[in-house]
Parts: structure tokens; sequence; C-alpha cells
């Protein structure tokens, strides 16, 4: 091995994926067609990978939903509501559900914006190896080999698989899914000794777990599984992965202590992994493979720290393989399909075709010990002398004294107590797509879309008026996506045309590329917001995605601290704020959903993140006077370990998911001593379900043991553009009944 990658984008440089998985679930094709799709897929990859010259091919990266979820039908881990059903229709239906069966749970893959479907195991959990189709790593290695390419099967790791594993609701409590490791080892046993028959050289076996803290009995139980797996008779040579940061040195030695062959390192992410390798003596008779082009960022590789790197590493193993960081699955698949991007940008850039160059451009200099080509360095991004000196100047930002602000909000807004009102975004009708993608595309004007967006706003307007909201919102019809719709009108972003990543089974998003300073040439919201405000009597809120989640969901320049970005973006915040101020609007709201997202792996580093995170978002929202009201908003999120965080914010008022806790998390918030003003949701928006008046009365209820009424929001959990018409007037009338008779009682 002296060249190779650990995964590849499956999704296909035109979405090919998404759009056969789609119309196998629309029932447009059959599940032939869908096979052949996929075959189509994995060849067209193993093809190129082999074309560019890659030395070591992986396979078993393709995937019809997601990886974990694979494992799970491959090792036999199917919860007992799917085993009425068989092969596609078991698989799709542990992934989203069928009629009355509700699908795993999903959730975030590690820190990235990738989402995976959670193993939900029991103690009564019988791990078996799967036959036939669901013997995927078996297949995939044979289907290759039938097309006269080599490769190395990509298998989740089993430690990895069970410590993100969570119990089955009928587990019994204390039960950790971590106990049935030996189980699990002797099913990878048995699937390295037929991998092993079937003439496979290699398996990579990912634990990405490892870049995380782990206990004592963790350690030991990686211990246990690699000897049980390195001592088998007959087997592949194995390469355990590591990603995502930097590997424990516990852990590091335990794989040196066991027969591995390899031990895949991130140095992009964990660069003092150098460190970690040498304090345990290297690993002299192994090969590293080294992780020097990242795999979850966009930027060209720096070939001389690469180079500078491996050398290093030639000190420390037997041997070095050059490789991506991670998987490749997390950047678009192809530079070449940019036609519009600024060049001095796209010069900087390598997405997953250009970082397989890179990596077998890296081998080739090495084992020539001498530059592949003159390189032309990457041009340095854009500075904006401006906004540094606004920043220099601003330092650390923060509000005045709550119990004032409160005060004045209370006399300025005049809102009632249990004030109702929604988290910002109404249905995206297809109407509304249409005339978004018209505008786009020139078919119709920029005033007809104007007024095509106006009458949206005045009808969305006009509906909560009707339904009795108390602080409406205008509806965001304008926006494709809450973070895109910022980076295409901000300096220093760059959006893509094709530059699509999945985020979870048939999904896409496509990050936007933070790769200068950035500023704010000219105000964002303020038209359509006082647009919507000019209607009606009651309150508009505005609508802004904070700095945190424009870092999270972007791809974001690596030449600076995250920390120094974040306040840029906070500043353009602070500016757009401002002028929503001064334009009459008195509450705005600055959403964070993916503060919980970006937290370190590493619990050491926790500090210094929500330090500047909290900081960045103090930056955009402290420049108001204390009656305009701030609001933020959070969910797909635990909020354990970023409670303080949320009280550090300090928001007037935070509206979080709260319904399926049944609003516990009031409780906790206030424990955690936050005293501003919740908005804990009180119907869960993901659902089609109407919710009956008496059931968010009963939250609300609930949700008064722990706060008064006039810092309590009745609100739903989360924005309402994936829901229905019909659907969301029908709860939202309901929403406000349960509001009123909760007040009346109280005042009664
Ligand atoms: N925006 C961005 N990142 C996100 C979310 C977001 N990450 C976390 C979470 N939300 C992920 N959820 C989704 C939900 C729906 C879609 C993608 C991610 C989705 N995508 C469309 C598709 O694949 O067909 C394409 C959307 C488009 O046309 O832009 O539906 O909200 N940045
Ligand atoms: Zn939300």
């Amino acid at each position: 091995m002296n060249t190779t990658i650990l995964g590849y984008p499956r999704i296909g440089a035109r979405r090919e994926l998404k759009f056969a998985t789609e119309d196998y679930w629309a029932g447009r094709i059959d599940a032939a067609a869908l096979e052949k799709a996929g075959a189509d897929l994995r060849a067209a990859v193993w093809t190129e990978l082999r074309d560019a010259g890659l030395d070591a091919i992986p396979s078993n990266t393709f995937s019809f939903y997601d990886q974990l979820l694979d494992t799970s039908v491959l090792v036999d881990a199917v919860p007992n509501r799917y085993r009425h059903l068989t092969g596609l229709d078991r698989y799709f239906a542990m992934a989203r559900g069928v009629q009355d069966v509700p699908p795993l749970e999903m959730t975030k893959w590690f820190d990235t914006n990738y989402h995976y479907i959670v193993p939900e195991l029991s103690p009564g959990t019988r791990f078996r190896l799967a036959d036939g189709a669901a013997a995927k790593p078996l297949l995939e290695y044979r289907e290759a080999k039938a097309l006269g390419i080599e490769t190395r099967p990509v298998l989740v790791g089993p430690l990895t698989y069970l410590l993100l594993a969570k119990p089955a609701a009928d587990a019994p409590a204390g039960f950790r899914p971590l106990e049935l490791l030996d189980g699990l080892v002797e099913v990878y046993a048995e699937l390295l000794e037929r991998l092993a028959g079937a003439g496979t050289a290699w398996v990579q076996l990912d634990e990405p777990a490892l870049a995380a803290d782990r206990t004592e009995a963790e350690i030991a139980a990686l211990a246990r599984a690699y000897a049980r797996l390195g001592a088998l008779p007959s087997r592949p040579r194995l390469l355990v992965a590591t990603y995502f940061g930097r590997v424990g040195a516990e852990a590091l030695r335990v794989l040196a202590d066991s027969r591995v062959e390899a031990v895949g390192l991130d140095f992009v992410t964990g660069p003092d992994n150098l460190e970690v390798l040498a304090s345990i003596g290297g690993l002299p008779r192994r090969t590293v493979v080294a992780g020097v082009v990242d795999g979850r960022n966009v930027w060209r590789v720096d070939s001389r720290r690469a180079k500078a790197t491996c050398a290093a590493l030639l000190g420390l193993a037997g041997q070095v393989a050059v490789s991506t960081s991670c998987s490749l699955l997390h950047v678009p698949i192809d530079l070449d399909a940019e036609t519009s991007l600024d060049p001095a940008v796209r010069e900087r850039l390598a997405f997953a075709r250009q970082k397989v160059a890179e990596v077998v451009a890296l081998g080739k200099a090495l084992r020539e010990d001498a530059p592949a080509t003159a390189e032309i360095p990457a041009p340095p991004a854009g500075i904006d002398h401006r906004v540094r000196a606004r920043l220099d100047m601003l330092g650390d930002a923060r509000r005045g004294d709550r119990a004032a602000r409160f005060a004045a909000q209370r006399a300025a807004l005049r809102l009632p107590d249990l004030a109702t009102t929604t988290i910002g975004s109404f249905p995206q009708t297809p109407q509304i797509r249409k005339v978004r993608a018209d505008h786009r595309a020139g078919r119709i004007s920029a005033d007809a879309y104007i007024q095509a967006m106006k009458d949206e706003i005045a009808r969305v307007i006009r509906l909560q008026e009707e339904i009795g909201l108390d602080v409406l919102v205008h509806g965001e019809p304008e926006r494709n996506d809450m973070v895109q719709y910022f980076a295409e009108q901000l300096d220093g972003f760059a959006t893509t045309e094709h530059g699509w990543v999945q985020s979870y089974g048939s999904r896409c998003v496509r990050p936007p590329i933070l790769h200068s300073d950035v500023a704010r040439p000219r105000p964002m919201t303020v038209e359509w917001t006082t647009y919507a405000q000019g209607l009606t009597n009651k309150p508009v809120k505005g609508m802004l995605t904070g700095p945190v989640t424009m870092l999270a969901w972007s791809f974001v320049r690596d030449d600076q601290p995250l920390a120094d970005t974040a306040r840029q973006v906070a500043l353009a915040l602070r500016d757009e704020i401002g002028d929503l101020e001064s334009a009459g609007i008195r509450i705005i709201q600055v959403d964070e959903p993916a503060l919980r997202e970006l937290l370190p792996l590493r619990r050491a580093e926790h500090a210094a993140y929500l330090q500047w995170a909290v900081g960045a978002f103090r930056l955009a929202t402290s420049g108001v006077a204390d009656t305009t009201q701030i609001h933020t908003h959070m969910c797909y999120s635990e909020f354990g370990e970023i409670i303080d965080a949320i009280g550090a914010l300090d928001a007037d008022v935070t509206s979080v998911e709260a319904a399926r806790s049944r609003m516990e998390l009031v409780a906790d918030l206030r424990a955690a001593g936050y005293r501003n003003g919740i908005g804990p949701g009180v119907y869960d928006i993901h659902s089609p379900r109407i919710p009956s008046v008496q059931e968010m009365e009963d939250n609300l209820r609930r949700a008064l043991q722990a706060v008064e009424p006039g810092r309590l929001w009745a609100n739903p959990d989360c924005g309402l553009k994936t829901r229905d018409y019909p659907e969301v007037e029908a709860s939202l009338r309901n929403l406000v009944a349960a509001a009123r008779r909760v007040r009346e009682s109280l005042s009664g």
C-alpha cells in the first residue's frame, strides 16, 4: 500500500443515487432498476480510482442509505418490528419507517453534517453474519474483482459500531451496547475469514470513536476485540482507520500491541498524532496510513506540509502510505463541474476527484523523493482591513442588565403572558419553489419575482393575524436554505452549482465555501422584513442565521482560527441587526441549531469552543437597545453539554425542541441558572399529525411549573417549511387556543 483513500462519495456526480432511491420509494422504478443504478455507481467509482493511479482502492463505501445501517443489517441487528419485511423493504423501513412502524433514530456522525442511522440493541440481540445480499462487503469485493479491480473492503469497526448504538426501549436500565462486544467480534471474525477465502488482501476497520475521550473499560474492549481479530489463523491484513482527531496514546498503544498490520491517523484534524505516535515509540513494523489530504474540507493540499509530515513519519513507522484524513464522503465530487467560481477561489480548491489526484501525486513525490511537478502556490485569502479594524475595536461585547431589558421590553412590546409565535419559516409550497427556480434561471423578471414574494408574505401575514398569533414572521419564501441564503449575499463566501454533499439518506446539501474575510456589502433581510412589518400592527420578528451555524454548515477557511472567522460573520450579523432595528423591527431571532454540532469530540476542548461560540453570538446580538428583543432557536440538539452555554448566549428568549421530552428541558434550563424567556416547542413539527389543544395546554402547564407566565412562550418546536398549509393552519389554531386557555385560567 502506497497511496489510498479511506472512502469516496456514493451519491454520484449528478446525484444519480438520490434520484434512483427516490424513484424506487415512489414506485417509479423497481428493485432491479435500483440495484442496477447502485452497481453502475460502484463500477464508476472503482474505475475512476484505478484510472487515477491509486494503488489501494476501498470498496463497501457505497450504501443505499447509510453505512451504519448497512452494518446493522450485515450483523443481523434488526429489531423485531422490521422482521416481517425482507430485502430492500426491510432496509428502507429501518431507515424511514413504514405505516405503523417507526424508523430507527438518526443522529450526527461525530462533528460532521452527515447523519447515520442509530443501531438499536438490547441484551437479547444475537449477532449473526447475514447471508445473500446483506453480506455486502463480500459481494462488493467480488463485484469489483469481476471488473478486474482489487479492493479493500471498508467496515465500521466493532468498537465504534457499539459505541454509536443505543439501547432499545425495552432494554433494562443500565444496559450498555458495549456489553455485546464479544458476540459482535465473532461475527467480524467469520466475515474476515470469508473475505480471506474470497481472496481479499486487506480490510479497513473504521474506528473514529478513538478520536474522542475513551474510558479504561472502552480501551480494554478495544484490546480484546483486536486481539481476537488479529489472532485469526486465516484473515486479510487489517488497517484500523482512525479519523476526526487525535487518537489517545492508550488506544494507539493497544493497536501497537495487537497484530493489526496498519493504522490510519488523521494529520489534518489531529496534527498532534505525530507526537502521540512518537510517545509510544512509533509503529516500527507496521504501515501508517497518513491522512494528510483533508477529507472534510475543500482546500487544495499544502503539499510541502504534507510531505514534511510523511517525512517525519518515515522515522516512526515501518512504512508510510499517503491517504485522506477521512472518507471523502464529506466533500463534493468534482471541481471541474463548477463553471462560475471566481478563478482566485477556484485555484485554492480540490473536491473529491481532485483530492484523489493529490494523494497520487504526493505518493509519487515521496517515492521519488522530489516534487512531482513544479507547484504553483494557491492564492491567499482576501483580507478586509476595515472588518479587521472594526473587530479589534469591538473586543468583547455583551448586553446590559437582564432585569432592565425584561422591563423595557414588557413596556415596549406589550405582549401577553404565554405569547404565541412560530420559529420563522412557513411552508415552502411547490409554487414558491417554482418562482424561485424561475427567477434563478432568468425565466421571470426581478420585478415579477419580488412581487410574487411580496404576495406570499402578505398572505402569510394575513393568515397569522387571522389565527391570532402575537409575534408574526414573514415566512421566508425567498430563502432556499438558512445558510446558503446568507452566504450568497455576504462577501467572503462562494456558492457552488453542483457541490452536493450527502447529509442523510437521499438528502444532500450544498455547503457554501467561506474563503476570505467576511463582510456585508448591503442589508440582506431588511426589505422583506420591513415590507411584512408594514402590513400589520403586531410585531414582526426578523430572522437571521447565527455565526456558529453559518460556519458549521459551510466549508470554512483553515488559515485562521474558527474563532476569528466566527467574529467576522458575527460582525456582519451585528450590522444586519442594527439595520433591522433602525427600520423599526423590535424582535430579532438569531438561530443557532448547530451550536451543539461543533462541540469538540474531546472534553478538554469544550470550554474554549463554547467561549468563542458564545462570544460570536453576543458580538452579533449586543449592539441593540434594551427595548429590542433578541430570540434564538436551537434544535437537533442534545442540550446536556451545552446547557450553560445557552444561558451565556443571553438571548431574551430561547426556543428549543422539547415536545418529545415532555417539557423537561424547561426545568433543566432553569436548574442551570437560565432566567430569560423560554419557548419550549409545544408540538413536534417533524410529524404530520395535528396536535390537540389539550396536549399543548398540558405542555404549557407543565412548563409553567418551572417558569413564570411572563417568560413562557408558546411555539412549535421548529420551522414549518417542510409542512403543508392545511396541517400548519390547524396546528397553529390549536396552539393559540391552548395558550388562551392557560392565560384565562391564570387570570381567573
Ligand atoms: N441546512 C444546511 N445543513 C443542514 C440543515 C439545513 N444540516 C442539518 C440538517 N439541516 C440536515 N437536514 C436536511 C434536510 C433536508 C435536506 C437536506 C438536509 C434536503 N435537501 C434537498 C435534497 O437533497 O433534495 C436539497 C435542498 C436544496 O435544494 O438546496 O431536503 O437546513 N445547510
Ligand atoms: Zn429548528
